[in-house]
């Protein structure tokens, strides 16, 4: 199963999302991150991805794990994914557009769900309030619809 990162910056009450220029998810805002290569750590992944996504440099010991999910697809397994969530406080750099990702901030209150994946409304409002969750989402073959999900704030 693909295992992958994904990383909001926050900066006071506000979160980077970027919009996505191609692959998986084009067209949708999100956190950066991406899929976590053989040999490599998941932090080392995330921290990577936000380099190569967003341009800046973030210490994988700045990235606070929020979440952990699963998605699944019926019909589907090859799109199966354990998606670990981070949130980064700390970074160097001024966030930057890539070849991937078009960022900007958005208020931490007013984010743009009509522009993301159809899930994130679920948890993404939790774990930017400063929860800590565990996921799981099973989405029809296409991902366009949600079957059914669990979410579960977790006390670590
Ligand atoms: O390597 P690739 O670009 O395919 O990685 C996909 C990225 O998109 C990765 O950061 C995980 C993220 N992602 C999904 N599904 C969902 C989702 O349903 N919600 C959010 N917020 N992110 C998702 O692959």
């Amino acid at each position: 199963m693909r295992q992958t990162t994904l990383c909001f910056l926050v900066k006071d009450d506000q979160v980077l999302l970027a919009i996505k220029k191609r692959g998986f998810g084009v067209g949708k805002w999100n956190g950066a991150g991406g899929k976590v290569k053989d040999n490599e750590s998941i932090g080392i992944a995330a921290a990577r991805e936000l380099n190569e996504e967003v341009g800046v440099k973030v210490s994988p010991s700045d990235l606070e794990l929020v979440g952990t999910l699963q998605f699944d697809f019926d019909g589907n397994p090859d799109w199966a994914q354990r998606c670990e969530v981070f949130i980064a406080r700390h970074w160097e750099g001024e966030p930057s557009e890539s070849e991937e990702m078009r960022p900007r901030w958005y208020a931490i209150d007013k984010l743009p769900f009509e522009g993301m994946w159809i899930d994130d409304p679920h948890w993404v409002p939790l774990v930017l309030s400063g929860k800590k969750i565990s996921g799981k989402f099973l989405f029809n073959k296409d991902g366009s619809a949600i079957l059914n999900f669990e979410v579960f704030e977790v006390h670590p």
